[in-house]
């Protein structure tokens, strides 16, 4: 790092920049420039720090598409007078939002770090500093003038994740996030530990090229024993209906009766991509393992292999976005296009 090396604090909102309502006790995004007030220890880092705020500050679960061009578009605008980005986002949908600027922001050659707090920073015991402070360092790395990190990262509680391969699983520790399937990139004790053979590569020189358009006609379906087939048969006839993420059992397992394939693939036959993700925290579906996946392969279904939820519905509608033929979109929804699967 060197004080040459110039940071963008993008805030969008969540708990770090949160205040509680005296008369609700709720709590509630404030101004961004008191976020700064309660942090003076920036001031000590050695790299120049600006920051640009969302007008209205939001509780990330209300982000939705629009915001998340709205993050790239900032990034877009700014990208040749920066050299990282830091994006403060609430904690609750930060592995969406970061999966899905991993897809928007192809040809990156500069860091994109997500980071919040599961405690306000004005709080006594706030997780918000030392999150803030490190992501900071972490966008400032380079290495012969260039960024070490070139990708979407996700900083929480000493530990750098790939975005897209993070998901949250706690609203109580400061550990609120794993990535299952990915090692973490930098690990944050005295020294910051880089895994430099993890990270995606230095991409080719290629400009900066963001992808706007998300196709939202889309739904996540959770199995569970004793799913009702006249409650499916209906959400899958929703008309507009673009595409499926279906968290199923196991390494990609499903029921067998004839009902549930058949309704498969007659949605797969009317062009509506359904994608296979498990509901388990950790490993790959891996359809033809097992008799109760044999169908599912057979019919069409596409393999999400070990991709997280938050990825596979990003990425769907990502993909549905850009209008791809039909004929390829198993192939390419199948094909790692930012490290978000093995
Ligand atoms: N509700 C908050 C949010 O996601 C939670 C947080 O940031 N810890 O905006």
């Amino acid at each position: 790092m060197s004080s040459s090396t110039k940071i963008l604090l993008i805030y969008t909102g969540g708990t770090i920049g949160m205040q509680k309502d005296f008369e609700t006790g709720a709590l509630k995004a404030f101004n961004f420039s008191k976020l700064l007030q309660r942090v003076p220890e920036l001031k000590l880092l050695d790299c120049t720090i600006e920051t640009i705020s969302f007008d209205n500050p939001i509780d990330s679960s209300n982000i939705s598409p629009e915001s998340w061009v709205a993050i790239a578009e900032v990034i877009e605008n700014k990208y040749d007078f920066f050299d990282g980005f830091v994006v403060l986002h609430g904690s609750d949908t930060m592995s969406y939002s970061a999966s899905a600027l991993s897809f928007m922001l192809e040809n990156l050659t500069k860091p994109v770090i997500f980071t919040g707090s599961q405690l306000p920073i004005g709080d006594l015991r706030t997780d918000a500093k030392e999150n803030l402070i490190t992501a900071i360092q972490i966008a400032s790395l380079q290495e012969n003038g260039q960024p070490i990190i070139t990708e979407v990262g996700l900083y929480f509680e000493y530990k750098l994740y790939r975005g897209n391969r993070t998901t949250k699983i706690s609203a109580e520790h400061f550990n609120a996030f794993t990535s299952p399937n990915y090692p973490f990139l930098i690990e944050s004790g005295v020294h910051l530990k880089v895994n430099q053979e993890l990270l995606l590569p230095f991409p080719e020189k290629k400009a900066l090229c963001v992808h706007k358009t998300f196709d939202n006609n889309v739904m996540i379906v959770k199995m569970f024993p004793g799913i009702n087939q006249k409650i499916i048969k209906t959400l899958l006839e929703v008309p507009g209906l673009r595409g499926v993420v279906l968290e199923t059992f196991g390494s990609g397992n499903a029921p067998t009766e004839s009902w549930f394939i058949e309704l498969l693939q007659k949605t797969i036959q009317n062009g509506i991509h359904i994608i296979n993700v498990t509901q388990c925290s950790g490993g790959s579906v891996d359809m033809g393992k097992y008799e109760t996946s044999s169908q599912l392969k057979q019919i069409g279904v596409i393999s999400g292999k070990d991709c997280t939820t938050e990825a596979a519905i990003t990425k769907l509608m990502h993909l549905l976005g850009k209008k791809c033929k039909a004929s390829d979109f198993k192939n390419l929804f199948e094909t790692s296009i930012r490290g978000e699967m093995g």
